[in-house]
């Protein structure tokens, strides 16, 4: 734009200047005015035409079918729920009103952690926001609805390039009548590792005030230690604690005594001590079997008064008798998705849970038609996702000697592939549970899940046995997750830490005992706040700023897309993902109200230096960009 501005110029044009021209001249530094929302759009769509998708490389783009959005009537004022008890009789009252419940309550985990387990949390927002409204309208009984938290935060931004705040607005705005629902990594917030105590307290803050109603709390040891700052958040923001125990091991298995019932009637107690309003349960990997389902509810409801809401992942298959038996013995909520969401590394289905209880008198009160359209909807736009599928076709009953959480299986295949070990994938599985040995049987759930991974990777790709790394362990340069956990900087394990392997991981660095949060110096967000101030132009919102302190690279790296493309996440999601059919036109929605026709008229040769040029119609008007031809 600079030497744009030179040759324009009419000092230059008349030839009348001199070496003083450049310093005289400060117009020559005004650019125009930053290139428009339509030319940003195109420049989007003509490089992921060009080039495809991050992830999912150049393909032709398929021919999807229209997902279908059921039929609600618009004019009818939306039913009233929970959000509307929990606004009139507080938590409280809240509490109340679930406990009285003689049918078992449903949350919903569609929108989170369905697709996070089942399609790499790839979803977007501009598929949720189309069935909000109606999911609201139709499913008006449900408990909650989970939509945010776990790993949506960072790849909305990481990959999707949109922003989870707008997301968690938008269906603020569409689902006035139920109760959001969030997952919370306690200290280590929507991230994978210990943030200040401050910045717990401003995300967890902001979240209330964007809109989350219940805030699921765990922490990745069952460190309830490391819990208890985020519950007193909470609480002081007026929403529902949900303090949450993750299941692991076995309670049937009489070999494995180290996570026993009394573990997790004690683990109840300490959190309904610490001030969680309700009890969750989260079986993050799908071991808790039906028996161990009926055992273990049935003793936490004498041991608690609070109500126990169950997480299960229906990865064996079983998911569905699990639940059976956790209602037999009186559980208040539990977690299901869309049929055609659930299953596999995902939760059970709703649907098949419906008809599961025919004739009990605890079947869920909702409607099964309902259930049905909405799944319809879903069952469409799963196929816009087809790329991230994990390829798991079957109930995997090797979950219970792996224990690897539905949302880790997917993930470290690919990270096994990336680091040339995808024909090993039998051994990485197998080092998963050594390695969860060697480590003392630890809790494995973001982020420990993701410590034992990098080990067991590391020890395979090494060709490392378990005596190998306690006898060349002083040479053996061990991935900074598994020096980070050792140290202490993930809270401590339950029992302690292997003391020797500690010793040869740590080095001689002596390894933390407090809670990480007391040692971590707070965030100062008026610094950060000027530092994005730089970045930005103008003053970031407190989103904004609570964003950049928990992800400073993925939410810079956010921003230049943003200043690139603009608001990338109106497209379509077919678009977004492989772009354009030449000749093709699509109604892109900028804002409500205004809506470009987008038509992709053809693509030039490469020109010399590698670029091509995109020629469109937008709005009937030729317009080009010059797209960079990656291959
Ligand atoms: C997450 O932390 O993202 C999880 O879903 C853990 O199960
Ligand atoms: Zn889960």
């Amino acid at each position: 734009p600079f030497l744009e501005n030179v040759i324009k110029h009419e000092k230059f044009l008349s030839g009348e200047y001199d070496t003083s021209f450049i310093d005289s001249s400060p117009e020559l530094f005004v650019f125009p005015k930053q290139r428009d929302r339509g030319t940003k759009m195109l420049t989007y769509i003509g490089n992921v035409t060009v080039n495809g998708f991050p992830g999912i490389g150049k393909k032709k783009k398929p021919v999807f079918d229209e997902p279908p959005i059921p039929h609600v009537k618009l004019s009818e004022p939306i039913p009233e729920g929970t959000k509307q008890i929990l606004e009139k009789e507080g938590v409280d009252g809240l509490v109340k009103w679930v406990k009285e419940q003689k049918q078992v309550l449903l949350t919903d985990t569609t929108f989170r952690d369905a697709h996070q387990s089942l399609l790499a949390t790839r979803v977007r927002t501009n598929d949720i926001k189309k069935i909000a409204e109606p999911t609201a309208r139709l499913l008006p009984n449900l408990f909650s609805l989970e939509m945010w938290g776990g790993a949506t935060f960072d790849v909305a931004y990481r990959f999707l390039k949109e922003d989870p705040w707008e997301r968690l607005q938008i269906v603020r705005k569409h689902v006035p009548n139920l109760l959001l629902q969030m997952l919370l990594r306690a200290s280590n917030a929507v991230g994978y590792k210990n943030y200040p105590d401050n910045v717990i307290k401003e995300f967890v803050e902001r979240s209330a005030e964007a809109g989350i109603d219940v805030f699921r709390i765990f922490d990745s040891l069952n460190w309830v230690k490391g819990m208890t700052l985020a519950i007193d958040a909470v609480r002081k923001t007026g929403k529902i604690a949900e303090a949450a125990i993750c299941y692991t091991g076995d309670i049937l298995d009489p070999t494995r005594r180290k996570y026993d019932l009394n573990y997790y009637k004690q683990m109840a107690k300490e959190l309904e001590a610490s001030g969680a309003q309700i009890l969750g349960i989260k079986d993050m990997a799908g071991l808790l079997k039906p028996q161990a389902a009926y055992e273990l509810i049935s003793v936490l409801k004498e041991t608690v008064d609070l109500p126990i809401h169950l997480h299960t992942h229906d990865t064996s298959g079983n998911g569905i008798y699990t639940y059976a038996k956790a209602i037999e013995a009186g559980v208040d909520i539990i977690d299901t998705a869309l049929s055609s969401m659930a299953g596999l590394t995902s939760q059970p289905s709703a649907n098949s849970l419906y008809y599961a209880l025919e004739g009990s008198e605890r079947r869920p009160n909702v409607n099964i038609q309902s259930l049905e359209k909405l799944s319809q909807y879903w069952e469409e736009v799963r196929k816009y996702y087809q790329d991230f599928e994990s390829g798991m076709k079957a109930p995997h009953s090797e979950v219970y000697v792996h224990e690897m959480p539905g949302g880790q299986y997917s993930n470290l295949q690919q990270q096994a592939k990336a680091v040339g070990l995808g024909d090993r994938w039998e051994e990485v599985k197998e080092m998963y549970s050594r390695v969860n040995q060697m480590f003392g049987d630890i809790v494995k759930v973001t982020p420990s899940s993701k410590v034992v991974g990098d080990m067991a990777l590391f020890m395979v790709q090494n060709n490392l046995t378990e005596e190998d790394v306690y006898e060349r362990g002083e040479s053996l340069d061990f991935p900074d997750s598994v020096i980070e956990f050792f140290a202490g900087y993930l809270g401590q394990p339950y029992g302690g830490f292997p003391k020797e392997l500690q010793r040869v991981i740590l080095k001689g660095r002596e390894p933390i005992t407090v809670r990480p949060g007391e040692l971590l110096e707070p965030v100062n967000f008026q610094a950060l706040k000027e530092e994005l101030e730089q970045l930005l132009h103008r003053e970031p919102t407190p989103y904004e700023t609570i964003a950049y302190a928990l992800y400073p690279k993925v939410f810079t790296e956010y921003l230049k897309t943003y200043e690139q493309y603009g608001n990338i996440s109106v497209l379509d999601t077919p678009t977004f993902f492989y772009g354009m059919r030449l000749g093709e036109e699509i109604e892109v929605e900028i804002e409500k109200g205004k809506t470009l026709i987008v038509k992709l008229v053809s693509i030039g040769q490469p020109q010399p230096d590698g670029t091509r040029i995109v020629y469109f119609e937008l709005n009937g008007q030729p317009r080009e960009v010059v797209i960079k031809d990656e291959s």
